[in-house]
């Protein structure tokens, strides 16, 4: 571990469709308290205003729910990403609510580094490839890659937006007055496994590589992560985005809000992030989706995801 740490805290929930993760970067907090380890009083925590609140407002945007909320929780985080990694070696380390805030990390990093070309490291049960005019849901969690693709997936849709929420839309895609982000090209998915036709088609479409939990078990974890780190290997930069629901929900618990079967155990997980962590030129690092008002172990899947960070900062 060479990198200096700075957590950051963004607690908004606001765009997951069961609520309860704002809660998760506390209980891996509780999680390291319990087990008398100090690492978040070791290191800075930058703490985030979240909106949360906008959990009362009446939903006018249902195809890309509480759009106009997270479009200040976006402004609120890339500010924070990019502030910490100008301050030099900072390394920040993002614990947040729901995956749609990755798409603020990934503008802080873009808008700190406007000329370098960002490699994704997506660790996800979900593609997370939604627009709002393909989200059966209207869920913005679920759309963050195509976000900061600056991709609307039309010819694949389903819903015809209003002016408001297509006005939105374009203005988080183009957070930050660069569009787009990241390139296909430039994102390596790990243990995706649940997924719908439109994200499918755009995966394909533009050769979006997934190295599913078989062939990581089948092929080898070592040989997957060298070929994925060939893959990234034109990028200048790499974000490594951890989605808790990528680990088996049957193995690790069910408190987070998508869980799903058959997925990463917790040494895959950590070997993965720990893989990437290694590279000079991966400079943050994100915990998502943790949510224990779901767990039904008790805190077990935040107690987990802090084993994990606290194995990675060692
Ligand atoms: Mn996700």
């Amino acid at each position: 571990m060479v990198k200096n740490p700075v957590f950051i805290r963004m607690r908004s929930e606001i765009a997951a469709g069961t609520r309860g993760s704002s809660f998760g970067p506390l209980a891996v907090e509780w999680a390291a308290i319990k087990s008398g380890n100090t690492l978040f009083n070791d290191y800075p925590i930058i703490d985030l205003k979240d909106q949360n609140q906008s959990l009362y407002n009446n939903v006018d945007t249902p195809n890309a729910i509480r759009i106009e909320a997270l479009c200040d929780v976006y402004k609120e985080l890339s500010g924070a990403v990019q502030e910490t990694l100008e301050k030099g070696k900072n390394f920040p380390v993002v614990i947040s609510g729901d995956h749609a805030n990755a798409g603020g990390t990934i503008a802080g990093i873009k808008t700190a580094f406007p000329d370098k070309r960002i490699g994704v490291v997506w660790i996800d049960a979900h593609g997370d490839l939604h627009t709002p005019y393909t989200t059966p849901s209207g869920n913005v969690h679920g759309m963050p890659v195509a976000l900061s693709l600056g991709m609307d997936n039309q010819s694949n849709g389903i819903n015809n937006l209003s002016e408001k929420e297509a006005r939105l839309w374009n203005e988080l895609k183009g957070f930050g007055g660069i569009q787009p982000k990241i390139l296909p090209q430039d994102i390596v998915f790990f243990a995706v496994r649940s997924t719908e036709e439109p994200e499918d088609k755009l995966a394909l479409e533009h050769g979006i590589k997934n190295y599913s939990v078989p062939e990581l078990r089948y092929r080898g974890l070592d040989l997957c992560l060298k070929e994925a780190e060939q893959k990234l290997a034109d990028c200048d930069l790499i974000y490594i985005s951890f989605d808790v629901d990528s680990m088996d929900c049957d193995l690790i618990s069910y408190g987070t809000g998508t869980p799903v079967q058959k997925g990463l155990d917790q040494q895959e997980a950590t070997s993965i992030i720990q893989y990437f962590m290694n590279m000079d030129k991966t400079v943050t690092l994100e915990f998502v989706e943790i949510n224990p008002l779901l767990d039904e172990k008790g805190n077990r899947m935040a107690e987990t995801a802090f084993e994990v960070l606290d194995e990675l900062l060692k």
